[in-house]
């Protein structure tokens, strides 16, 4: 049989198995990590790119196309991936924080759903995170634990419906599961599966085997790390995400033996507040001690990452050993970004670069040319009617994105847009950020912070990268701030969000019942 395989394939110049010819459609693999940064991955040509390269995402990029100018547009977990499975924005979804809300109402549309019902077997695996049982799928396996943020460690989840405990490490299990899904799947209809790894999450516990890689090497800071926030000292200079806000777990230290489990949990999560500043050894203080957590903290995440990278290598071999990597998408990205210590911080949530922006690759050989790059600016929102126009599914039009094929072809689409617009809503838990709105073209940037505040910031990109320089009262820069903040009007305009400031404020104020929640009544585990 292998060998009639073997002569077919040389006959026909094709190595599909005969179950995937009868195949039209596509099958697809969206793979979602949670919080990483394109600053950590090597086909984007970043800055650990020598010490911490990731071979196996890079594949998927150098096969196919980057995107580089995609943007989450509220960068946060739960939030993000509404917008990704919806193709709305978070006020026509509704999922506008983690914390105090939102309940994600799993009936309405997603383009799961829309691949289901188009007769695609249909999976998803790992982090879900959107407080509602999942839809469109059949069959989940998603983190339920940590208020299902998941956990790394021996995870809890919900198979069907069904509590699971398994032991080990999370990303490997994530993906041993979605590959025993494939396995046993009906091989007479296209898949879809989202594979979602709880990884590179705070807070960045590494495989035994990658604890520690980078042991006796010092990693170079970035460029910003002491940044002084001049010019943003309400917003930027006003954070809880600092290395002072590091907590214990953070830092992997070891509880004293004698404290009870909620104790324990306190223990841990010293360091959150104002005042905490938490320091491993009292010799170490001030810039030695910052320093000494950004070591302890970049070297944790890039070792949960290495983890993510192995796991996608085993992907892409099932895929090969399966005769299925011609005919399936394969995507790789996270929900957004991550500040790998530049400004001084970890952690995300700002319409700055590093947290916007979004890592995407994917693969499909029969339509993507290998290394195409696309640098046309993309949201979030455009995934969901992307991946169905590549499936042949017709996109409703109520989504709000734009599907990005034609150049994810190499086509230049002048229609596309030339300008996106973002908003981040949940304050002042976690970690202290100003609800801000705002509008990002190729090169320019402006920002309205707006809760209990009223700052505007505008960016050069070209000549201010890293965003230090807020040239808001700039004369020079006058009448195209004007321009912009006519071109913001026009895209709330566009998408439907016209509430006022005082209707803003009060959905950050609003505690909507969601996983992390004060609201008991509303709760939902
Ligand atoms: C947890 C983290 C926060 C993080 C949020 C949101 N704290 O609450 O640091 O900002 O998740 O992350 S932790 O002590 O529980 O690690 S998100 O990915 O869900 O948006
Ligand atoms: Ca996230």
């Amino acid at each position: 049989m292998e060998k009639l395989f073997i002569i077919t394939c040389i006959l026909f110049m094709s190595c599909q198995k005969p179950e995937e010819k009868n195949i039209a459609k596509p099958n697809i693999i969206f793979i979602l990590s949670d919080d990483h940064a394109t600053n950590a991955i090597s086909a984007y040509n970043d800055r650990f790119k020598d010490i911490a390269p990731t071979p196996n995402i890079d594949k998927i990029a150098n096969e196919g196309a980057v995107l580089t100018n995609i943007f989450s547009t509220n960068a946060i977990c739960g939030p993000s991936r509404a917008s990704i499975i919806t193709g709305t924005y978070s006020h026509v979804n509704q999922y506008y924080k983690n914390y105090k809300g939102g309940y994600f109402d799993g009936n309405q549309w997603t383009y799961p759903k829309a691949l289901q019902a188009s007769d695609y077997q249909t999976a998803l695996v790992g982090k879900w995170h959107l407080a509602s049982e999942p839809q469109g799928f059949d069959y989940y396996k998603y983190h339920i634990d940590h208020g299902e943020q998941g956990v790394y460690w021996n995870p809890t989840y919900s198979e069907n419906g069904t509590k699971v405990k398994e032991q080990g490490y999370a990303t490997n299990i994530t993906t041993a599961s979605a590959l025993s899904w494939l396995s046993k799947r009906d091989k007479k209809k296209p898949f879809a599966l989202l594979l979602q790894f709880k990884a590179p999450h705070r807070e960045w516990s590494p495989d035994t085997q990658y604890k520690d890689l980078w042991e006796n090497e010092e990693i170079p800071l970035p460029k910003t790390f002491y940044d002084d926030y001049t010019g943003r000292e309400n917003t930027a200079g006003d954070t809880h995400m600092t290395m002072d806000f590091f907590n214990r777990r953070d830092m992997k230290l070891t509880p004293p033996d004698s404290l009870t489990k909620k104790q324990v949990k306190k223990w841990l999560d010293y360091g959150n507040k104002p005042g905490q500043n938490v320091t491993p050894h009292d010799t170490l203080s001030g810039n030695k001690l910052k320093e000494w957590k950004y070591q302890r903290y970049i070297k944790d995440y890039l070792a949960t990452i290495k983890s993510v990278d192995d796991n996608i290598g085993k992907v892409l071999n099932y895929l090969k050993e399966e005769g299925l990597d011609e005919n399936t998408i394969i995507v790789y990205a996270s929900d957004q970004g991550f500040f790998l210590g530049e400004h001084g911080w970890f952690d995300k949530r700002f319409m700055y670069e590093e947290s916007m922006r979004m890592p995407f690759v994917i693969r499909y050989p029969k339509k993507i040319k290998p290394n195409t790059n696309v640098k046309d600016v993309i949201a979030n929102i455009d995934i969901a009617p992307t991946i169905l126009e590549m499936a042949g599914v017709e996109i409703p039009k109520e989504i709000q994105g734009k599907s990005f094929y034609s150049q994810l072809k190499g086509e230049n689409n002048t229609d596309w847009r030339q300008s996106m617009y973002y908003h981040y809503y949940e304050y002042p838990f976690w970690h202290h950020v100003q609800p801000h709105y705002g509008i990002r073209t190729d090169r320019y940037k402006l920002i309205h912070f707006y809760y209990d505040v009223d700052v505007w910031e505008f960016y050069d990109l070209q000549n201010d990268p890293n965003e230090l320089n807020n040239l808001i009262k700039d004369e020079s820069y006058q009448q195209l701030i004007s321009n912009l903040k006519e071109e913001l009007h026009m895209l709330k305009k566009e998408y439907g969000n016209n509430l006022s400031l005082t209707e803003l404020r009060n959905i950050s104020d609003t505690d909507f019942g969601g996983l992390e929640s004060g609201n008991k009544k509303q709760e939902l585990k």
